[in-house]
């Protein structure tokens, strides 16, 4: 099988799983893993902030930036497709009380739509508190914000009195693609969230990064949240070896990704989004009733290559460390000859 459903399903590689195994380790939740306060450190200074949590999920630092920015009933603006607001199981509603409102477009917010999306402050509005921003955006193909559109909206919202935060799950594919050091393009946001367990490879783990006062709340949330972790340095050695070896070869996957949308693109039949970071986007012909998106998939399953189900008529193929260029390839010839088979209307 070539699994291209997402790079989150990447195996932790032999070198990785003994950097596990050596790791020293002690009780986080007494503040003593010390492998955790290193990787903490790491990530935090890397990011260019005081302070760093590492936390067991994407979404829970997601969720954890909600929770210390807002109060229920409060509303936080999004990108259309925001993760926080498709794929976290309702968090936002359920933990934190809050509401989401959509402004601008898939991937990044003018500061004239905020403007328009931010509510007026007569005591019947709700609060907007928080700009919650994507890069890479994931529902858009993995598209990447530069500094200059992030820190226009973000200085717009600072003025608004709401607090940024920027989900940076892939935020190393964006700084691969960009040239922009990950600090750079974290620079305007009071809170960051990262993945180590998507492009970087690493089993479980992902860290909310911010200065000290926010990260002191957030630990106190964590724990609330049961994500207090015990001998978590295990995990955090396999994300302090993310960061020393795998950064350096995301540019791979997006060279992959490329590749496949090339090939891809040629095929009359579909419909393909030019990748910038590790996500390619694909449209299928047909009628969006009749879940030709899924049909694709499944026939694509039993020919051999998994890929996500974005839409009625929309796939998602992420390249990542377990898939080679020669499978990639192949990849693409499997779906091409599967395109060809869709009948023409
Ligand atoms: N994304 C997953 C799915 O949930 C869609 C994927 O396969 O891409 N922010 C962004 C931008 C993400 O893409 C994800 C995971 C998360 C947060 C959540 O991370 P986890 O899965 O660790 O909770």
């Amino acid at each position: 099988m070539i699994d291209l459903r997402s790079d989150t399903v990447t195996r932790p590689t032999a070198a990785m799983r003994a950097a596990m195994a050596a790791a020293e380790v002690g009780d986080d939740v007494f503040g003593e893993d010390p492998t955790v306060q290193r990787l903490q450190e790491r990530i935090a200074h890397t990011l260019g902030k005081d302070a760093a949590l590492f936390v067991p999920s994407g979404t829970m630092a997601n969720q954890l930036a909600i929770l210390v920015h807002c109060r229920p009933g409060d509303e936080v603006v999004v990108t259309e497709g925001a993760h926080c607001a498709w794929y976290e199981a309702g968090a936002g509603a359920a933990l934190a009380g809050v509401q989401f409102v959509h402004a601008g477009n898939d991937v990044a917010i003018s500061p004239q739509a905020l403007d328009a999306a931010v509510k007026p402050t007569a005591y019947y509005y709700p609060r907007t508190r928080l700009l919650a921003l994507e890069n890479t955006h994931n529902r858009s193909g993995g598209r990447v914000s530069l500094p200059s559109t992030v820190n226009a909206v973000a200085s717009r919202a600072r003025a608004l009195g709401l607090a940024v935060h920027i989900d940076g799950a892939r935020i190393f594919n964006a700084a691969a693609a960009s040239g922009f050091s990950v600090a750079t393009l974290a620079a305007s946001a009071d809170t960051i969230s990262v993945c180590f367990s998507k492009g970087l490879g690493a089993p479980v783990g992902s860290a909310l990064v911010g200065n000290r006062d926010t990260i002191r709340d957030a630990l106190r949330l964590r724990k609330m949240l049961g994500g207090g972790m015990r001998q978590a340095g295990i995990l955090a050695a396999a994300a302090l070896y993310a960061l020393d070896h795998h950064v350096v070869r995301l540019a791979e996957d997006h060279s992959n990704a490329a590749r496949l949308a090339f090939h891809l693109a040629s095929v009359p039949r579909l419909r393909v989004l030019t990748p910038e970071t590790n996500i390619v986007m694909v449209d299928v012909p047909g009628d969006s009733s009749d879940a030709p998106a899924e049909t694709f998939a499944s026939r694509a399953r039993d020919a051999g290559v998994l890929v996500s189900v974005f839409g009625p008529n929309r796939l998602r193929l992420v390249t990542h460390l377990d898939v080679s260029s020669e499978q990639c390839t192949r990849a693409s010839e499997i779906l091409a000859a599967l395109a060809m088979e869709i009948p023409r209307v």
